[in-house]
């Protein structure tokens, strides 16, 4: 892999993705203004934008014209934004910092900060129906989409992830709960994100298969170099502080396995991964190389 050319690859579609968003975005709001505001500020607070760059590659790996599903792509990081949101409210996770910046309810207060997740999450589905959508993608295959992402961030994926998390911290746990843990809480919207791109693609359903596959190892490698960014990483380039997960007796990967016991488990699951690639052959070299990326990211 060349480091340089995934990077470029990964700037340019995040360009793309930060201008649907200013397009997409309500404008106005008149006495309601205030909740626009900071949706807006967390939603432009920066971000790797990987969920709806996820979409897109999906999607590409069938049909050429990405652009044609950019409001889908926006929904998938608005509901993104609106999580980190409310997870760092004082009564979640607790945090001051996202994305370099105070957090939402730090930066407004913390019923602004409700709100404006709960209008994020709205909005993502106003934007799964939206026109520019619909004139131009089956709309079959967008509310088979929009089914596969209700699925992984509703009560039996990210929420349900997130309410064991919260009821894990500061106890003994198991790998097999943490294991459930993650594939709720990150897994399945990340491995939602590659595969409703390929489905609003009308995609074979033997590729939506093999995605899915991959799609569950990367989600799992990103959250366990996530934790481990947590005690590696460094302030700056994450944008948040780190060893949080250590403060609150977060249940992780380190916490359990050990520094090195995670980065060897992390090099086995890119290796599965890149294996469950295999049969899309050249086609997904880029998927290929975003693996490798991510695996040794550094924020
Ligand atoms: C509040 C329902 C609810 C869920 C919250 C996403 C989440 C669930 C919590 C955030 C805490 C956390 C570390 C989750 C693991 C997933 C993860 C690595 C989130 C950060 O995503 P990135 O790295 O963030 O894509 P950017 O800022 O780049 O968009």
């Amino acid at each position: 892999m060349i480091i340089s050319e995934i990077k470029s690859f990964l700037e340019e579609k995040r360009s793309i993705v930060e201008r649907a968003l200013d397009q997409y975005f309500p404008k106005g709001g008149k006495y309601g203004k205030r909740v626009l505001d900071a949706s807006l500020y967390s939603l432009k607070a920066g971000g790797k934008r990987i969920r709806p760059i996820l979409c897109l590659m999906g999607y590409e790996l069938y049909k050429p014209n990405s652009e044609d599903i950019l409001p889908f792509a926006c929904g998938l990081e608005c509901i993104h934004t609106y999580s980190l949101i409310h997870d760092d409210l004082p009564s979640m996770d607790d945090d001051d910092l996202r994305r370099g910046k105070p957090s939402c309810h730090k930066a407004f207060d913390e019923a602004t900060a409700i709100l404006a997740g709960d209008g994020l999450l709205t909005l993502a589905f106003e934007l799964f129906t939206h026109q520019d959508l619909i004139k131009r993608v089956n709309p079959s295959a967008v509310i088979q989409a929009i089914n596969k992402v209700a699925k992984a961030v509703g009560l039996k994926g990210m929420v349900g992830g997130q309410m064991a998390d919260l009821l894990a911290e500061g106890k003994r746990g198991s790998l097999k709960k943490l294991h459930w843990i993650h594939k709720h809480k990150t897994v399945a919207f990340i491995e939602a994100s590659l595969v409703s791109g390929a489905i609003l693609a009308s995609a074979p359903k033997d590729e939506i298969n093999i995605l899915s596959r991959f799609g569950n190892k990367l989600g799992l490698i990103f959250q366990i170099v996530d934790d481990l960014l947590d005690l590696l990483g460094d302030e700056k380039t994450l944008g948040k502080p780190i060893k949080s997960d250590l403060k609150r007796q977060k249940l992780t990967y380190p916490s359990i396995l050990g520094i090195e016991e995670t980065k060897r488990i992390t090099k086995e699951l890119t290796n599965e991964a890149l294996t469950n690639l295999e049969p899309l052959g050249e086609r997904a070299k880029l998927l290929k190389d975003l693996t490798l990326y991510l695996s040794e990211r550094m924020n």
